[in-house]
């Protein structure tokens, strides 16, 4: 059973409008599209996500994003424990941390991260250029220390441990996509970064065989997929607030999970899905709804649909 749950939060990105995300990915059919693959689909409405008051001297909205995490993280945890596969729909990838750490709570160091993105997400506030907490989850979940003090300090610190008490160490994060990278956050990649340049040099089939290889050798038994649309190029994803030219096309997105679904369903593979994200999807910068559309044709590639239908 799929277990979907809306994290219509936005408050720690550059722009707004990706609280809008849940609504135009639902609109775009994604309980029809996984219906139809023979997926029992639950969908478990939204955790609220309203923005409160924020504190001027810290991290931006963070009391809201903290009190929407706890709520996502329990959320998350609930449909693991009920056997589900959750499949959380953002909002900005700030709370993306909580659905992985319920997952990283639950099955500690055999969680392995997929994080297919434009950016890393692994600034800690102090090594951010603009502040945003978007650009951080990853970097919480593995516990990295803040490298500030004051009250950012503070929050940081009650992040890591509604997070907590497992942490997602560098180690067994891929990145996939990677084209905006800071020269910061450039040395935490110690797992698998995977960029553009990889892409290009070596393709989809085999970039992916890598993951696959790589997820092997780390012996982890459970993958968490953490979905940025931005990973996409523009020209195919429009509507996301930090869209970076140069990212996968449509073609190269859908081929992609068409091979990690191929990986998951071998008979010999040691790792199974153990739940997804779908975030960055902001209808303000779309036309027509088209990057909801691409966003739920990819989740139904992830999860088995075929051009030809039947195996492959
Ligand atoms: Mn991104």
């Amino acid at each position: 059973m799929i277990e979907i749950i809306g994290a219509p939060f936005d408050g720690c990105g550059k722009r707004v409008g990706s609280r809008l995300g849940p609504p135009a990915i639902r609109l775009a059919e994604l309980n029809e599209e996984l219906e139809a693959l023979g997926y029992e689909v639950c969908d478990a409405g939204d955790v609220p996500a309203d923005l409160g008051p924020s504190d001027p001297k810290g991290l931006k909205n963070f009391d809201s994003m903290l009190g929407c995490a706890v709520l996502l993280k329990q959320a998350v945890s609930d449909a693991l424990e009920r056997g589900s596969i959750p499949l959380v729909l953002g909002g900005d990838h700030t709370l993306a941390a909580a659905s992985v750490s319920a997952a990283a709570n639950r099955y500690v160091d055999r969680l392995g991260l997929l994080w297919i993105d434009a950016h890393a997400d692994i600034n800690t506030p102090g090594s951010s250029e603009t502040g945003n907490v978007h650009g951080m989850p990853v970097a919480a979940l593995s516990g990295l220390p803040s490298g500030v003090k004051g009250i950012s300090h503070t929050q940081w610190l009650s992040w890591l441990q509604a997070l907590g008490p497992a942490q997602v160490e560098t180690e067994r994060i891929a990145w996939y996509g990677l084209r905006d990278v800071d020269a910061t956050e450039r040395p935490r990649l110690n797992g698998l970064p995977i960029s553009m340049h990889d892409i290009d040099r070596r393709g989809v089939e085999q970039t992916a065989t890598e993951i696959d290889r790589w997820l092997k050798e780390t012996a982890v038994t459970h993958l968490w997929i953490s979905f940025d649309v931005d990973v996409l190029d523009p020209v195919f994803a429009p509507g996301t607030g930090t869209a970076v030219r140069g990212g996968l096309t449509y073609r190269e997105a859908h081929l992609f999970a068409e091979i990690l679904r191929e990986h998951l369903d071998a008979p010999s593979c040691p790792y199974r899905l153990a739940g997804l994200d779908v975030v960055e999807v902001n209808p303000l910068y779309d036309t027509m709804n088209q990057t909801a559309r691409v966003a739920t044709e990819w989740v139904a590639s992830l999860f088995g649909k075929t051009i030809l239908g039947g195996k492959r």
